[in-house]
């Protein structure tokens, strides 16, 4: 059992530091390796079409995107059309070894914070058809704050901070909670080359037995 830290909402645990500074770099580099700088675009509101202020990439079968129609998952990046690369394994083991849910993830959404302005407004991660599947999000390099509300919009809300190797999960009666990002602070990590903040966030799509890998499939 790896320990974790209550956070006075049910299902949702952080895990501060739980990537050793090495860990921390091996994914950075894996990450690299991946495209994950080069290939990351800049998403765009749905139906304004406005651009976000942080840019994104994904690994795995499934991508999540967004555009002036709407968002989705997809199987291929939408500006070059290539197949999203395979998710370095430590994190399906890593899924493995903090949700325990029964079928491994199928989207690992990077978000990158390059710009010291950007920020991610209140939301919901609704586009999943597996809802009983937690959400567990990785932090690299800078410290950012981030807020955890309620079910509606307007609800009261808490923020903590999520520092660089620090592992969040968002599930049981949490998962459909409203979060975002509010800052991130400069100068408070020195893993990512120009500093930042990026955010991995690991995600079933679909419903165990429905589609994609399974348990022991090769990837
Ligand atoms: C899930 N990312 O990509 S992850 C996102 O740090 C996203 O880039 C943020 O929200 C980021 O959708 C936050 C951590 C997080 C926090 C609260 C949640 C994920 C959550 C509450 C419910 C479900
Ligand atoms: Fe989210």
């Amino acid at each position: 059992m790896i320990p974790a830290i209550e956070t006075g909402f049910e299902g949702v645990r952080l895990y501060p530091g739980l990537l050793s500074p090495a860990t921390q770099n091996s994914l950075y580099q894996a990450l690299l390796t991946a495209g994950a700088r080069r290939d990351a675009y800049r998403p765009l509101m749905p139906r304004t079409a406005r651009p976000w202020s942080i840019t994104q990439f994904n690994l795995g079968p499934l991508g999540w995107v967004s555009d002036a129609s709407g968002y989705r998952y997809q199987a291929t990046h939408p500006v070059t059309g290539l197949a999203w690369p395979a998710m370095p394994p430590m994190l399906p083991r890593l899924w493995n070894a903090l949700t325990g849910y029964p079928a491994p993830p199928e989207c690992c959404l990077v978000n990158l914070y390059g710009d010291p302005k950007a920020r991610m407004g209140l939301h919901q991660d609704r586009d999943e058809a597996a809802l009983d599947a937690p959400v567990l999000s990785l932090s690299l390099g800078d410290t950012c704050v981030f807020r955890v509300g309620g079910f509606a919009r307007r609800d009261a809300s808490r923020s903590f901070k999520l520092a660089s190797g620090d592992a969040l999960i968002m599930g049981g009666a949490s998962r459909l909670r409203f979060h975002g990002v509010d800052r991130v602070i400069p100068g408070t990590s020195r893993l990512l080359e120009g500093g930042g903040r990026w955010n991995l966030t690991l995600r079933r799509v679909s419903l165990p037995g429905e589609q994609g890998p399974q348990p022991g499939a090769c990837q």
